[in-house]
């Protein structure tokens, strides 16, 4: 039975009105991507076309989801927003915060127990406010999502960049932080820039080692990890149609690694197929009576530069394979050329580990492929040279997968089955001899490969490739091995070739579960106290912060001026700092310790300017504030690319800093700074980058800012001399709003007369 069927009811019995509206505001034919925004607006049916990659559009997604370490933050500040329930469904995800280290049972019982205090507050908020509540075990957010909540043509936010995966089932699912939830939770509009729209058309069909995950990998390489801001990227083509879903849901998940708002796939009967065999036959149904309206219009898909800001097209015939990274997840390098590649770069060769699974690469199919290759270990006397890992991405799956006997082969070449949760792909990995810091080579099939992410090693150089490779190169043991044209040599010192993967898009005897892992909400949870320890490490309640006097900021001292790449990961770091997600002050401990600092090229390491003594980030950044002096950070391009975490944005609010002047931003992180009411500022000419002096002393003029009016910047070198900058900005009116209350949440709980 499919959850939220009345809601689902409801979306496609307005969608034909809906789309007919916004076909004749935008004057012809729509793309997919358009036709749920325009179905998803707030107010009403379109009424106005908006103008890509420039108008604020209020939209109303149809529901929310938040994993552990990110809800409790969302709902910390979803408490004092003033309200009773959520206002669409919503649910809660535990699968951030388990450690893998032995294995899966192991694993959870010790997670049970170490995160007793956070997951016994998520459970207790989400059955107070109505929020479905999945279980440690359960699996992760969002395979759970796939499996249970998306539905083509729906519209969802998730406090995860991944929650992109959805675009698989053909929806616009789109990752935010907290405080974007708790205005979607609160009844109240989420706001978006109307994105762009990049095409991608697939033409042919995947064969041999090829999967879906090569074509993300690709695209990646073609984009870039910053190709896709302010983008959502469609597929379409013959090519689109002959991939399974949850092969989609590998390329709408990774899509967040170009930093693309979303990415999506118009229903078909991939889809349709994978409703039926997650147990949403209704789902299906009810698409199928509206499906003219869940894929873009003929007219765009068979002349797409008309209607695409941008098209790639790909042929997946000629795809292939392809393994990304290290360090970074658009370092594209195609299997035939590895050899050469890896030489040249002096990256270390020899596979110690492999890892599949994740959210983004667990589906039957993706299992089921690898199995094929692990079963060749013994058939073709081979012996696994690397460690072998394996991540369920939900408990259905992990059950399914072991009734089908595909643990028992993993087990066969000593491959250890972690619990249904993110692990180390998060960096909650206790990996023996990580701390040793040596360098190696790991090859997975996640997402994200950034430094030192995995396994806290920064001399861990992570690729990232699709399931099956990374099974044939653990096999291996060696990065250069090429199993399209390669030989392994035997335990009986025979030359042999693995024959490629095959697998099944679905379980042919179904899929099964004993304990999914659902809570649901009490009906009325009103009576339901939530109780924070005031002593607690891990959970603290949140203050407001302090409005904005509409001032100039003046005399701010510069924390750090980042060098070079500086994601989410550098400025509020996982692995073990995971615990303190709902603990603001501790957290803020972490504050942009693996950023490096453009003058020493050290990682926490600035100088305090108070004494001109070095000291770690975090500890100048608290000497500043006890001493009221402002702070501003200046970072690179793409600063805050990665994650969704909202702690990013509010360690940085919470210990004083003011601005973050930076040569481009991620998405979600901008919005998390003004969120949060913190400047994020770009320069106006990147060059005035390499102005920025360490001894600089800041005035930011802000108190006249407008919308689209530039921003001066004044930098007072030691010397005594100054220059003035400009500095760009996106902020909207309402944005200013937050700015001025001192944060979005503030502004929510003055409405709500709080
Ligand atoms: C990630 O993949 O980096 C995470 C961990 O899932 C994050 C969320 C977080 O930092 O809690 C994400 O992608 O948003
Ligand atoms: Fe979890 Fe990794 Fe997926 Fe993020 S990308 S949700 S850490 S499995």
């Amino acid at each position: 039975m499919a959850f939220d069927l009345s809601m689902i009811q409801q979306v496609y019995a307005q969608l034909p009105a809906k789309v007919a509206a916004a076909r004749s505001v935008v004057g012809k034919p729509l793309t997919l991507t358009e036709k749920i925004l325009y179905a998803h607006l707030f107010e009403t049916s379109a009424t106005v076309a908006y103008q890509r990659g420039g108008d604020y559009v209020d939209f109303a997604p149809d529901r929310v989801a938040m994993q552990d370490a990110t809800a409790q933050m969302a709902l910390l500040q979803f408490m004092t927003a003033g309200r009773k329930k959520v206002a669409v469904p919503s649910t809660v995800h535990c699968d951030h915060l388990t450690t893998a280290k032995v294995e899966s049972a192991a694993d959870l019982t010790v997670a049970n127990d170490e995160n007793k205090e956070v997951y016994d507050f998520l459970a207790s908020i989400s059955n107070k406010y109505g929020i479905g509540f999945w279980k440690p075990g359960a699996g992760i957010i969002h395979q759970i999502v796939l499996e249970n909540y998306a539905f083509p043509g729906g519209m969802m936010i998730g406090t995860d960049s991944h929650t992109v995966n959805a675009g698989g089932l053909g929806m616009i699912a789109i990752g935010v932080g907290g405080a974007d939830a708790v205005d979607v939770m609160a009844g109240l509009a989420w706001e978006l820039k109307f994105p762009k729209l990049i095409g991608v058309k697939l033409t042919g069909k995947l064969n041999g080692w090829t999967s879906a995950k090569d074509i993300i990998l690709k695209v990646a390489g073609i984009l870039t990890v910053k190709g896709g801001t302010g983008c959502i990227v469609e597929y379409f083509g013959d090519g689109a149609t002959s991939l399974s879903c949850t092969g989609k849901g590998t390329i709408c998940n990774m899509g967040a690694e170009i930093g693309a708002t979303t990415s999506t796939f118009g229903y078909d009967e991939s889809m349709e197929r994978y409703l039926r065999a997650t147990g949403r036959a209704e789902v299906a149904d009810l698409a199928n009576e509206v499906k003219e309206h869940l894929t873009g219009d003929p007219e765009v898909y068979a002349n797409p530069e008309a209607y695409f800001d941008q098209v790639i097209e790909i042929d997946l015939d000629t795809l292939e394979p392809y393994i990304n990274g290290p360090f970074t997840p658009d370092l594209a390098t195609p299997i035939s050329k590895m050899k050469e590649v890896a030489a040249e770069k002096g990256w270390p060769t020899t596979v110690e580990a492999g890892l599949i699974g994740s959210c983004t690469n667990s589906s039957y199919e993706d299992i089921s492929r690898a199995v094929s290759l692990a079963k060749q270990v013994a058939t073709k006397d081979l012996k696994a040279k690397a460690e072998y890992l394996i991540t369920p991405g939900s408990e259905q799956i992990r059950y399914t997968i072991e009734r089908d006997g595909f643990i028992a082969a993993f087990n066969e070449i000593g491959g250890k089955v972690f619990a249904n949760a993110c692990g180390p792909c998060i960096g909650m990995w206790a990996r023996v001899g990580a701390d040793k810091k040596e360098k190696n080579t790991i090859i997975h099939s996640f997402n994200r490969n950034f430094q030192a992410r995995q396994d806290g090693n920064p001399n861990t150089y992570a690729f990232v490739a699709s399931p099956e490779i990374v099974t044939a190169l653990a096999i291996a043991g060696d990065l250069t091995f090429n199993p399209l044209t390669d030989f392994l040599t035997n335990e009986k010192g025979e030359k042999v070739k693995l024959d490629e993967p095959i697998g099944e898009e679905l379980p042919s005897k179904g899929f099964d579960v004993e304990d999914a892992g659902y809570q649901a909400p009490a009906e009325d949870g009103s009576g339901v106290n939530i109780v924070v320890n005031p002593d607690s490490s891990r959970l603290q309640l949140l203050y407001s912060f302090a409005e904005w006097n509409g001032d100039d900021l003046k005399g701010m001292k510069l924390l750090i001026k980042a060098k070079g790449k500086c994601t989410t990961d550098h400025i509020s770091m996982a692995g073990k700092w995971l615990r303190f997600r709902g603990h603001l002050d501790n957290i803020s401990n972490n504050l942009l310790i693996g950023a490096t600092n453009f003058f020493n090229e050290k990682q926490n390491s600035v100088k305090n300017q108070l004494t001109g003594e070095y000291g770690e980030v975090p500890a100048v950044q608290r000497a500043y504030k006890a001493a009221n002096v402002g702070s501003i950070v200046v970072g690179d391009e793409n600063y805050g690319e990665g994650s969704s975490r909202e702690h990013a944005a509010m360690e940085p609010r919470h210990l004083g800093v003011k601005v973050v002047l930076v040569k481009s931003f991620a998405r979600i992180h901008e919005t998390n700074l003004k969120k949060q009411g913190m400047f994020g500022l770009t320069f106006a000419d990147k060059a005035d980058y390499d102005k920025i002096q360490e001894d600089d002393t800041i005035d930011v003029n802000v108190s006249s800012i407008a919308p689209g009016k530039q921003v001066e910047v004044v930098l007072h070198h030691a010397d005594g001399s100054s220059e003035t900058i400009l500095a760009n900005h996106t902020y909207n009116s309402q944005q200013l709003e937050w700015t001025r209350a001192g944060s979005a949440l503030n502004l929510i709980k003055k409405q709500a007369g709080l």
